[in-house]
């Protein structure tokens, strides 16, 4: 059995949309992040960063949201993770680059500009976040305007992990990065990521 530790309102999103795709049963731990739930021994033993998404899988515990991703695609031969090494490790480049250059910035641009309480927002740091973002977005355009898809001939892991850590972007003027948004929609319009959208919006 399968279970996703996470509330569908954190980075566990990307791992239900992906358990989605894969048309996968799984117990969810509605945790948000710093939940109490998160800080107690039983969930450091599984995870000692207490960070959510963690997953359960059968006994094989795994953190990271883009390898939870990565290994469920693979161990469920999906064809969204590709066969083609090249491919494979395309999706494994546009993962990485992901968590390093998107993945904060995006989230603490949205925190502080429209999801924190007035008083709680920092301009300065929505400022350099978007900045960041700014730069991230100017290397996907072209990369999207030289091939459809992040990883190979079709959508794969490597563009769910990309597109679900854009979530907040879909309420951002992307009018900048057409590509992107043109992208963007086509990911989040497949049937899977709009079950767990609706599932998060409601
Ligand atoms: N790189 C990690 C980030 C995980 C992460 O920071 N999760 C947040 C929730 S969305 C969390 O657990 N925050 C709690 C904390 O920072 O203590 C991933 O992609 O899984």
């Amino acid at each position: 059995m399968l279970t996703i530790y996470g509330s569908v309102h954190s980075r566990a999103m990307r791992v239900m949309w992906m358990a989605a795709e894969l048309d996968l049963p799984y117990e969810n731990k509605d945790w948000l992040p710093r939940a109490p739930e998160t800080k107690t021994p039983d969930f450091r033993a599984l995870n000692a960063n207490g960070r959510i998404p963690t997953i359960d899988d059968d006994g094989f515990v795994l953190s990271e949201s883009m390898a939870i991703n990565l290994y469920l695609a693979k161990k469920h031969k999906s064809t969204l993770y590709p066969s083609d090494l090249k491919n494979e490790a395309l999706a494994l480049q546009w993962s990485l680059w992901e968590t390093d250059r998107l993945d904060r910035q995006i989230v603490d641009y949205q925190r502080h500009t429209s999801q924190l309480p007035e008083a709680e927002r920092k301009p300065e740091l929505a400022a350099k976040a978007w900045n960041e973002a700014v730069q991230a977005l100017d290397v996907l355009e072209p990369a999207l305007k030289k091939s459809k898809w992040l990883a190979g001939p079709e959508f794969s892991v490597g563009d769910l992990n990309v597109a679900a850590a854009l979530y907040r972007a879909l309420a951002v003027d992307l009018a900048k990065w057409p590509q992107v948004q043109t992208w963007l929609k086509t990911c989040w319009d497949r049937p899977a990521a709009k079950k767990v959208r609706a599932i998060r919006e409601k």
